[in-house]
């Protein structure tokens, strides 16, 4: 492996690695070297903190004059939260910048690599695929809000092995591992929003929380086109969370909802219309969200092509019973040639439990 390939990856590692969400920011990490010893390193902090290639510079323990900066993304060319780093790296005389994918952001897009460029600064591209792949991967949440305006949106489902999501009865709890449900805790942590169907609000009364009580997802969300009980929304209250309930009429006694905003969409064939929910998410700066069911909701956001990465938890029983519930509804395709295929599939197993997960193409 060349020296090259393996401060990139330090690099890549760096962001990989992290637990924190620096949403609606892209995670970055940075590596800087010279004389081939790494003399800082630094990831984006959460707004309004630095970013990955300032916290590198400012780490530095040596003379950043002539040194190689090794960044999973290209340095932003703007004034946002903080100065553009651009200019930073320009002033810290580094000699070469190695980015691993440009910034779609069109505030950037390219013109810090030509501003690098004109200042002398040599600007080069990891050239192992791989390097090339993790730094697109890091930043696809982050391109797809910014190129949408809409959340990326990752579904999570626990299903029996003969893929139901509840028995007849409505009975769920539960059908995946206690480790699963720890790992679904971590999943909010990283999400701006969680959400969920009214049905499932009522069946499960689940609180959505995530374990880490430092970073709790910012919106708990409910579809629900008619709400009407604010009882059923109390085990969404929490500290660190506003709940946002989409729905098609507002109830009259707003007040005794706690916590709560309505947000009023109009519906398309009957149901509240999907596009308009993610969008107003998006608007609330939104970038990653959870779908957690149920299994109506799920399928009319795959109909849609809506769902941008799924995680099915599959537990080793069976539920059986043809009135049993469903993981995925909504109204499917007619023939197989049209069925809705992932790619990057991974597939894992915690405690008893295998996770199937990947990407909709
Ligand atoms: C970088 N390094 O670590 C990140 C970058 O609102 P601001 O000022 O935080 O700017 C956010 C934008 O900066 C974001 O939309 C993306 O284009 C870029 N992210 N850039 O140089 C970083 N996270
Ligand atoms: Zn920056």
């Amino acid at each position: 492996m060349s020296e090259k390939i393996k401060e990139f990856e330090r690099a890549l590692d760096l962001a990989e690695k992290t637990s924190v969400n620096v949403s609606p920011r892209p995670t970055v990490g940075a590596v800087l070297m010279k004389n081939g010893e790494v003399i800082g390193e630094g990831i984006t902090d959460r707004p309004p903190g630095n970013h990955a290639e300032i916290n590198a510079i400012i780490t530095s323990s040596r003379d950043t004059k002539g040194s190689t900066l090794f960044t999973t993304l290209e340095p932003c060319f703007h004034q946002g939260d903080t100065k553009p780093c651009v200019d930073k790296i320009i002033d810290a005389k580094v000699g070469k910048v190695v980015i691993g994918t440009i910034d779609p952001n069109p505030k950037v897009r390219g013109k810090s690599i030509k501003k690098l460029q004109n200042s002398g600064v040599t600007v080069q591209y990891p050239q192992d695929k791989i390097c090339k792949a993790r730094s697109q991967d890091l930043i696809e949440p982050f391109k797809h809000y910014i190129e949408s305006g809409m959340p990326y949106v990752t579904a999570k489902i626990a299903v029996s092995l003969d893929g139901k999501i509840a028995t007849k009865t409505g009975d769920s709890k539960w059908i995946s591992s206690e480790q699963s449900r720890e790992l679904v805790q971590q999943m909010r942590s990283l999400s701006d929003a969680v959400m969920i169907g009214s049905k499932t609000l009522q069946a499960d009364s689940p609180s959505l929380s995530a374990k880490n009580k430092e970073q709790q997802p910012k919106f708990k969300v409910v579809l629900c086109s008619r709400p009407s009980i604010p009882k059923i929304y109390e085990p969404l209250i929490s500290k660190g969370s506003k709940i946002l309930v989409f729905c098609n009429e507002e109830p009259t006694d707003k007040k005794k909802w706690r916590n709560t905003e309505f947000i009023k969409i109009s519906t398309k064939n009957q149901k509240l219309d999907l596009i308009k929910v993610l969008t107003e998410l998006g608007k609330r700066k939104c970038m990653n969200l959870l779908v957690e069911g149920g299994g109506e909701l799920l399928g009319s956001l795959i109909d849609q092509n809506l769902v941008n990465k799924i995680h099915m938890f599959i537990a080793p029983i069976f539920i059986g019973g043809g009135r049993s519930i469903n993981s995925v509804g909504g109204s499917g395709i007619k023939l197989i040639s049209e069925a809705r295929k992932l790619s990057n599939i991974k597939v894992s197993q915690i405690d008893q439990d295998i996770i199937v997960s990947g990407k909709f193409i």
